[in-house]
């Protein structure tokens, strides 16, 4: 059966036709007369908003703050994109660039591919390691770039073996005005969460110990898992112990573990 734009079943429009060809001419000008009133409302209305600035167009702040106890993020990549585009999908393996980001903790894949995919990014506010409390600012401008609608911020968190602290494709307002959202820590599923030491390579077991790490770590755990579990999902947290020489993981249960979320980001919007 045939439906109109209304949902009636085709048949009825029939019905209105025959009802319609018996009303007096009268009638029909009264009509006709209140139709093209209608239609220059509705030309009014549409030249008005063809006249409207752009709504997309924006010039913001974004703020990074570490709200954890005792994780460090890695240089932070703080992007503006399309909405075609997804740093990952929960669920779904991760890119080989997001990959390397959770495990190394370097983003130079990462911006040279979003960079060819038309994305407006700052890299690397915090110039280096966010510690546990601190904050970075980044600020982004996407007037020449319309397209780029949505906000997405990665970077590694430490100490884990593949964790990062992931903001995945949220509206950039538009309006003036300050917005704050929270992100959470997610594990890219490309590594075992052993938690322990390592070399901190794309093909090394462990995580980097860069020099504030160092000392709060434990040594000589056994290794908590090595089971690599393949897909991007929400991170169970370090599981961690308190046998600083010894024990299942490297990780100082006490310090280093955490529930989510993991950081507040604060947009501004001037
Ligand atoms: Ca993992
Ligand atoms: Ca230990």
């Amino acid at each position: 059966m045939l439906i109109n734009h209304l949902g009636r079943p085709a048949t009825q429009l029939s019905d209105t036709t025959t009802n319609s060809s018996s009303t007096t001419s009268t009638e029909k000008n009264n009509i006709l007369k209140r139709f093209i009133a209608k239609s220059n409302k509705y030309l009014i209305a549409s030249t008005l908003s063809a006249l409207a600035p752009m709504a997309s167009a924006v010039d913001f702040d974004i703020t990074i703050d570490n709200i954890t106890r005792g994780l460090y993020f890695t240089p932070i990549a703080v992007v503006a994109h399309a909405a075609n585009v997804n740093l990952f999908v929960s669920g779904v393996s991760a890119s080989t660039e997001l990959q390397t980001m959770a495990k190394t903790g370097e983003i130079e894949d990462l911006a040279r591919v979003l960079t060819s995919s038309g994305a407006t990014m700052d890299n690397n506010p915090a110039a280096g390691l966010l510690a546990p409390g601190a904050a970075a600012t980044s600020t982004l401008d996407t007037i020449n770039a319309t397209a780029n609608t949505k906000l997405s911020i990665v970077a590694m968190v430490l100490p884990s073996n593949d964790g990062f602290v992931g903001l995945n494709a949220v509206d950039i307002p538009t309006e003036p005005g300050t917005y704050t959202f929270y992100a959470n820590a997610y594990d890219a599923g490309t590594e075992a969460n052993d938690e322990l030491r390592g070399g901190g390579g794309l093909n090394t077991p462990g995580f980097p110990v860069p020099g504030p790490l160092n000392p709060v770590l434990g040594t000589g755990g056994a290794g908590v898992t090595n089971t690599i579990e393949g897909f991007v999902h929400i991170h169970r947290g370090n599981l961690g112990d308190t046998n600083t020489a010894g024990g299942i993981s490297d990780i100082n249960s006490a310090v280093q573990r955490w529930l989510n979320p993991v950081a507040r980001i604060t947009v501004t919007v001037r």
